[in-house]
């Protein structure tokens, strides 16, 4: 008994140890699709591991039994299969609910080329990844929504190699986001996974967009990664008969500096470019747009134009799998009802969405706001989470500064002013945020505000550090109005900057149209419709009003939303149901959007 307690306790001490050596994720390489990639989608084998105990039997290790008298109590082999990309809860009823660990198993055979490089890539996976390469661990990343990767060239071996993977979407009052928040926490695998094939020295990163304030220049860099970095390194636009010549310095950086004169991207025109990046030893190409974004007082201009953004809010989630999101056909289903409301820009909201929402964003004529899930109750003076925040930034602008489709990058939603630390907290990555890219605009929607007396109070200095107010303001529906909608005055603490509205709308169950109108809790559309016609009226006499963003395009799950006939886990604030059923409000938002003309 006391030799059991003995074992038990070493078993604890190495597991600590091996969960405390974990190398963290690389930063991943840019523009996946662009390279040499072997898939790892498809079915992957999975333990589910509700209690954890996995990490003590040591799953990882993925072990058989030797000879007669062995036995071991967990195996890969007849386990249940879960589709990667995808989030467990949807796969399996029991694991609707589930926030904890699920084990993921593939094999693959080697057959990298002599003298290249592998690295295993993934999308995303939510929350914390600790991937294991033929019984030991590789690394770890954490934070569901941004893509990491790991080089695997020295420890390959010959023929097959198993990958194995702790994935765990357990809530973490450090984690980003932290405890509470309302969506649904999908756990797994969320997103693509794939092998790249690189040669020894190749293009690992670059930046190549239009300078700020200019519609002609290009300024940007090219990043090589290798044992030969100072090569000559050439940027190509053949469209545009650009073929731009430059060297990389012993770090392996070279500069990227010319000019043109460009089709400038705009909704209207989302125009691209093929670009080719060629260094000694590799090529990579892209599509890249060119368009530039800044304010002017009040104004947003896009190429030296005033532009009002028509946005809408819109989850990572299939409203008709009741699933997360993770395809291109999931992402075409999203932005066609954006562009069929009139969106000329849709606000990915709370978290960096899969690359296929940004990429077809653009190519559609969408505008982009980027956002990482620094959201309501982050504890910003708990250790490391500042670290993290600052991580998870620079991992989703490493991966989208290239999207001239992007405008704006957001560092937070609603955090609470009397959080401590909070504000040195948001000044800190608003630097971090403009020295990874001056070029695009950068906000954070704040919610110390008032609303009294008819009046909307706009307080917050923060946003003096912010090129962008953007406020969220329920009035109709969290806030009765206090007097006419037109009649709202309105204080901005920043006078100068323009303002979008960044959420606003109420809640509606589709079909539902029992009770009386101008009461909230009939839940009726004609309710949510009146919302929208009111808002409109206090667009009109609202100053600094750069553009308008609702809560939200599609009804989507969660499960704080806890009245069982209206919501059943669903926020019911979609301007379209849960099947794309089309609510009162949508049309009156579709109406208004159609008016406003965008001159540039
Ligand atoms: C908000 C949040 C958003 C919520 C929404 C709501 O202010 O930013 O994430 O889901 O309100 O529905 O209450």
């Amino acid at each position: 008994m006391k030799t059991k307690a003995i074992v038990f306790l070493i078993n604890c001490i190495v597991l600590i140890f091996n969960c405390s050596v974990s190398v963290v994720a690389q930063s991943a390489m840019t523009n996946v699709s662009g390279r040499h990639c072997i898939s790892l989608n498809g079915k992957w084998q999975s333990i589910p591991d509700p209690t954890g105990i996995g990490n003590w039997r040591e799953v990882w290790k993925d072990r058989k039994p030797q000879k007669k008298t062995d036995f071991v109590e967990y195996s890969f082999e007849g386990s249940p299969l879960l589709n990667v990309p995808g989030d467990f809860n949807t796969q399996m009823p029991e694991l609707t609910y589930m926030e904890g660990t699920v084990w993921y198993k593939k094999t693959f055979t080697n057959r990298l080329k002599s003298g290249n490089r592998l690295f295993i890539h993934f999308g995303a996976v939510n929350y914390k990844a600790d991937v294991y390469l033929n019984g030991n661990l590789i690394g770890s990343h954490e934070g569901g929504f941004t893509p990491f990767q790991f080089e695997i060239t020295k420890v390959l071996k010959d023929g097959i190699n198993t990958i194995v993977v702790k994935v765990n979407n357990n809530r973490a009052a450090d984690g980003i986001p932290g405890t509470g928040y309302d969506w649904f926490n999908y756990g797994g695998i969320t997103r693509d996974v794939n092998l790249i094939e690189t040669e020894t020295t190749f293009i690992e990163d670059y930046f190549v967009q239009l300078k700020k304030h200019s519609m002609n220049e290009v300024l940007g860099w090219v990043k090589l990664n290798g044992n030969q970095l100072s090569q000559k390194v050439s940027v190509k636009i053949p469209e545009l008969g650009i073929d731009f010549k430059t060297q990389a310095n012993a770090e392996g950086l070279a500069e990227v500096k010319f000019s043109s004169k460009f089709n400038l991207w705009s909704p209207e025109n989302p125009k691209l470019y093929e670009l080719i990046i060629q260094s000694e030893t590799d090529t990579i190409t892209d599509n890249i747009g060119f368009r530039s974004m800044e304010t002017k007082g009040a104004q947003i201009l896009l190429n030296g134009k005033p532009v009002f953004l028509k946005g809408v809010n819109i989850h990572e989630e299939n409203p008709y799998r009741a699933a997360k999101a993770f395809s291109e056909s999931d992402a075409l289903t999203l932005l066609n009802w954006a562009k069929e409301l009139g969106c000329n820009f849709v606000r990915l909201c709370h978290y960096p969405h899969n690359e296929y929402m940004v990429k077809l964003a653009e190519k559609m004529g969408l505008m982009v706001w980027d956002e990482i899930p620094v959201y309501q109750h982050i504890e910003f003076a708990s250790p490391g989470v500042t670290d993290k925040m600052s991580l998870m930034l620079k991992e989703m602008i490493r991966r989208d500064r290239n999207r001239c489709g992007v405008f704006l990058w957001s560092i937070a939603n609603e955090t609470y002013a009397t959080t401590p630390n909070r504000n040195q907290a948001l000044i800190d990555l608003s630097k971090v945020c403009r020295q990874q890219d001056s070029t695009r605009l950068i906000t954070t929607v704040l919610c110390s505000q008032g609303y009294e007396n008819n009046t909307f109070n706009v307080w917050e200095k923060l946003y003096n550090y912010f090129d962008v107010m953007s406020v969220n303001e329920y009035l109709g529906w969290y806030s009765p109005w206090q007097g006419k909608p037109a009649d709202v005055k309105w204080k901005l603490v920043c006078s100068d900057k323009p303002m979008i509205i960044s959420e606003f709308g109420g809640e509606a169950l589709f079909g539902s149209n029992f009770g009386p109108k101008d009461e909230a809790d009939s839940w009726s559309e004609e309710y949510q419709e009146q919302i929208y016609k009111d808002q409109i009226e206090m667009f009109g006499t609202t100053p600094n009003l750069a553009g308008v963003c609702p809560w939200l395009l599609v009804d989507y799950r969660s499960l704080g939303r806890m009245h069982p006939l209206k919501q059943g886990g669903w926020n019911r604030k979609g301007l379209l149901s849960d099947r794309g059923e089309k609510k009162k409000a949508w049309h009156i938002l579709k109406t208004y959007y159609n008016g406003i003309k965008n001159e540039y």
